[in-house]
């Protein structure tokens, strides 16, 4: 990319900027009739992502229809668990199966290589993306969390409370301690190789942060993301590469997560224990409007919207987002609606 100066980059570098730049997770996906059109043709999402020029057409969906400042890779974070050879599949209205989860301590000690050749498919999406988008949009290339990850390949499914991965961690904390250093170094190699294939800027998706308590926490979850931080800073490939973090609800203050050195913290909707005074000049910030203001009418969407930009105002290194994804019943119109008033605001 040879345009100096994206302002989604700028924000990334802490620059205050009158209007923020704009883009919103799963910003790709069911709520858009275009992607639900391709969709159709796949009865496995996980054979969709395999194909490369079929993410590159979905992850320029959204940029196309709404002129975002970021373009995210279509893909998803379960990729590394299929890589391990845990078997995902996504089952309609349930999400992801697993079909060999780690269920014991000789699964985690017997888990094959991580080799990260397994997911050429991504990278090739990536590069794809890249080649597709205009030079002036950032490219955003993305993992889970090691936790997250983790949490996913021990429960098998999703969950409301991962009550099985609670209870197998309490139980094995050493051989937990080792999947999760297994699963960083994968990150790593998964994220340096999306930034060799063109990724400008990564996200790493806690997505399972909020079923840990203070000191699980930064046992399982932020001391893995740390040193994933850490390895990518390190790494010549990837060191200039800004970093946002994503964690959902963390039961921790707002040090603990700037002590990641990410260079930016997407705030969940809602974290009213997040301050940002704390966070200023530290680390950029992202987010945080709640998803379901876009299920209410225009008048609320603009209150709520114009009350989360006055609490953001002259923050250097604001961009805004939502606090978590955009779910499938969300109009497109209010996506464009919303984009339009941030703009004018
Ligand atoms: O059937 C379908 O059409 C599948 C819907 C879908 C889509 C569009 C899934 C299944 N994943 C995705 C794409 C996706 N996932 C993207 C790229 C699109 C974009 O953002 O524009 C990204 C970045 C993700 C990341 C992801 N996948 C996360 C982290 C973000 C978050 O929402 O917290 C997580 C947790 C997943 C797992 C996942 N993928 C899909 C499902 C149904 C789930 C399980 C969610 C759960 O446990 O409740």
């Amino acid at each position: 990319m040879n345009n100096p100066d994206p302002l989604f980059l700028r924000a990334l570098n802490k620059n205050k900027l009158s209007t923020p730049p704009i883009w919103y997770m799963r910003q790709a996906g069911r709520y858009m009739p275009e992607y639900r059109k391709v969709r159709k043709k796949f009865k496995n999402f996980l054979d969709m992502c395999k194909n490369p020029d079929v993410c590159c057409e979905l992850a320029m969906q959204p940029i196309n229809a709404f002129e975002l400042d970021a373009a995210i890779l279509f893909s998803d974070i379960l990729t590394i668990p299929d890589a391990f050879g845990l078997g995902v599949k996504f089952i309609e209205k349930e999400g992801p199966v697993f079909t060999n989860p780690i269920e014991s301590t000789s699964d985690i000690n017997n888990l094959i290589p991580f080799d990260p050749e397994n997911l050429n498919y991504v990278y090739k999406a990536v590069s794809n993306i890249r080649n597709a988008l205009p030079e002036d949009i950032p490219l955003i290339g993305f993992s889970g969390s090691p936790w997250t990850l983790a949490a996913y390949s021990i429960e098998g499914k999703s969950s409301k409370d991962f009550r099985k991965t609670l209870d197998f961690v309490k139980a094995n904390q050493d051989e937990t301690h080792f999947l999760l250093s297994r699963i960083t170094d994968a990150c790593f190699l998964y994220l340096r190789k999306q930034v060799q294939s063109g990724a400008n800027v990564i996200q790493i998706f806690d997505s399972w942060a909020n079923i840990l308590n203070t000191k699980e926490l930064e046992e399982y979850s932020i001391n893995y993301t740390k040193s994933l931080i850490s390895a990518l800073k390190n790494d010549q490939v990837t060191s200039e590469i800004p970093i946002i973090l994503f964690s959902r609800d963390p039961k921790c203050n707002t040090d603990t997560l700037i002590n990641t050195s990410a260079d930016c913290i997407s705030l969940y909707w809602g974290m009213d224990n997040f301050d940002i005074n704390l966070a200023k000049d530290k680390v950029a910030i992202q987010g945080n409007l709640n998803p379901r203001i876009l299920l209410e009418s225009k008048d609320v969407i603009k209150k709520e919207t114009h009350k989360l930009l006055d609490n953001f105002k002259g923050f250097p290194g604001y961009i805004f987002n939502l606090g978590h994804g955009i779910t499938p019943d969300i109009d497109p119109n209010n996506i464009k609606y919303l984009t339009d008033i941030v703009r004018e605001f």
